[in-house]
């Protein structure tokens, strides 16, 4: 409610008339009115509680008199007050006023809480001898020296009656067209389009301009969406209760930082666009007249995890509307599995197989653990020896949610094919690390004590280094493989490929994490 006008302050037993009246505070309005409705029984405060003589000069008969208290006491009956008691502002027009002349008009500017709102206006109106000409009440808003019309046709209580009480009819009437008002202060006239005399018997109370300004939500939808899908962002226009049209609202509203649209949004508004374009969404449009609501929708999609929150805050252009809430949305990593292998050593060979070697594994498990074994050593018949081998998987889980694979396989006292090979330790290392953003990085290495291939120190081995020796074998050294487009990674500390088709891996350590629903890697 922006401004209600019962004409009851300081009103008793005595009338005045409406350009005498002031209302209450904290505005104190005033009224004018073209003199033509100040005249010939025009313009009185009349009310049942008035001595039944007709205020001097006022250009009313008794029966005139009466007449204007009936239909004030009918307008308090109707608005629930006390009958005997109410004033209204009437007019029993002993004489023609002229067609378009104003018949009530503000003259202290009523201050709006803020700009950009919807108004609209409401009237209590009662009317006798409906068989002669009727009134017909046009009301504006002013907006300075500017009359805007909130109706499309004009109100007639006689044409238009909620009911009719001993004879008068007496309504609430609400205008048709609500007003996109700008300025920061708002006043009201009314212009009464009937010019004749003859009839045109009406009162009126309760002026009311209201805030029928509609309402904008945000949400998100689904809750909460896997990184990779899309989210619905929504806009929601809601029209208030008297679902009147309300043209021309807009807004402009920010995506949160992170958040992309995907497409052009779509709409159900009346005579609606709607655009996205450089992390903003823009709307404008109307409810049609009993239009509840309407949405302006888009589809977005997140660069990384987390929640992402709209409030009003973003809305940086907002016209004609009620400010929203805040939603969110949270997109989510899936949670990884871990797979994590190692071993001392393995011998395939077209004969006989040995190890794996004290293995250790977590395969595709959703729980963080850890797997150790150790073995005291072992025979490789007919290529060598081996001493003590430690080897661990294990998977865990840091403080943000991001999980990390990691394997090792130490091998100690390696002697293989008669001292062409020999090391007093070696070691393969491989991790998998998710970081916050759900993005999975590998690393592999190895460490090398003492390693001798040929007579031949090894230090610092680069990837896949590769040694012949000659009629015997090919050893690669510090060999590493990718795994599961990168989620993965496998180290071999050393491979020995016999040319008599013995195949041998010394300190081998792989992990992946993998996404559920995928494959688990195999070695
Ligand atoms: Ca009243
Ligand atoms: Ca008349």
């Amino acid at each position: 409610m922006v401004f209600a006008e019962g004409f009851e302050n300081g009103q008793g037993a005595t009338p005045v008339l409406l350009t005498d009246y002031t209302g209450a505070s904290p505005v104190e309005q005033t009224y004018s009115a073209d003199p033509a409705w100040l005249t010939a029984c025009n313009g009185w405060l009349a009310s049942p509680q008035q001595p039944g003589v007709p205020p001097p000069g006022s250009g009313c008969s008794a029966g005139n008199w009466q007449a204007v208290q009936t239909m004030a006491g009918v307008l308090g009956q109707w608005a629930g007050g006390d009958p005997a008691t109410n004033h209204a502002v009437t007019a029993y027009t002993a004489a023609n006023p002229g067609a378009g002349r104003v018949q009530l008009r503000t003259e202290q500017p009523i201050p709006l809480p803020a700009p950009d709102r919807f108004l609209t206006f409401s009237v209590d109106a009662a009317e006798q001898n409906c068989f002669a000409n009727h009134a017909l009440f046009e009301f504006y808003l002013l907006d300075g020296a500017t009359a805007v019309p909130t109706f499309t046709t004009p109100i007639e209580p006689c044409a238009n009656p909620a009911t009719v009480i001993d004879g008068t009819a007496v309504g609430t009437y609400t205008s048709d067209r609500p007003v996109l008002f700008g300025g920061s202060s708002v006043g009201v006239q009314l212009v009464n389009a009937q010019g004749s005399g003859v009839g045109n018997d009406a009162a009126f109370d309760n002026v009311r301009v209201l805030d029928v300004t509609p309402q904008l939500d945000v949400g998100y939808s689904p809750p909460p969406v896997q990184m990779g899908q899309t989210a619905t962002l929504t806009f929601t226009v809601t029209n208030t209760a008297e679902l009147a049209v309300k043209d021309g609202w807009s807004f402009t509203t920010n995506l949160p930082a992170g958040l992309t649209a995907t497409a052009q949004p779509t709409t159900d508004c009346t005579d609606a666009t709607a655009s996205t374009a450089a992390g903003t969404v823009t709307a404008t449009g109307a409810l049609a007249t009993g239009q509840v609501s309407c949405t302006v929708a888009v589809t977005v999609t997140a660069a990384r995890p987390g929640t992402y929150t709209t409030c009003a805050t973003d809305v940086t252009t907002r016209v004609g509307l009620n400010a929203p809430g805040c939603a969110s949305v949270r997109f989510i990593a899936p949670v990884l599995l871990f797979d994590a292998h190692a071993h001392g050593g393995q011998l395939t060979a077209p004969l006989v197989g040995v190890g794996p070697l004290a293995p250790s594994d977590l395969t595709c498990t959703p729980q963080p653990g850890l797997d150790q074994d150790q073995a005291l050593g072992a025979t490789l018949p007919g290529i060598g020896s081996l001493g003590v081998i430690d080897t661990e998987a294990h998977g865990t889980v840091g403080g943000d949610g991001q999980r990390t694979a990691t394997a090792w396989a130490r091998t100690a006292k390696v002697s293989l094919l008669g001292g062409l090979i020999t090391a007093d330790e070696i070691r393969a290392k491989a991790a998998a690390a998710e970081d916050l953003d759900g993005a999975v990085t590998t690393a592999g290495e190895v460490e090398l004590v003492n390693l001798r291939i040929n007579g031949t120190p090894v230090v610092n081995p680069a990837v896949d280094l590769t040694i012949t020796i000659p009629l015997v074998a090919t050893v690669v050294v510090n060999e590493q493989r990718t795994l599961a487009g990168g989620a993965g990674i496998a180290v071999n500390a050393l491979h020995v490929r016999l040319l008599n088709g013995v195949d041998l891996v010394i300190s081998h350590a792989r992990v992946t994490l993998t996404r559920p629903g995928t494959p688990c890697p195999i070695d």
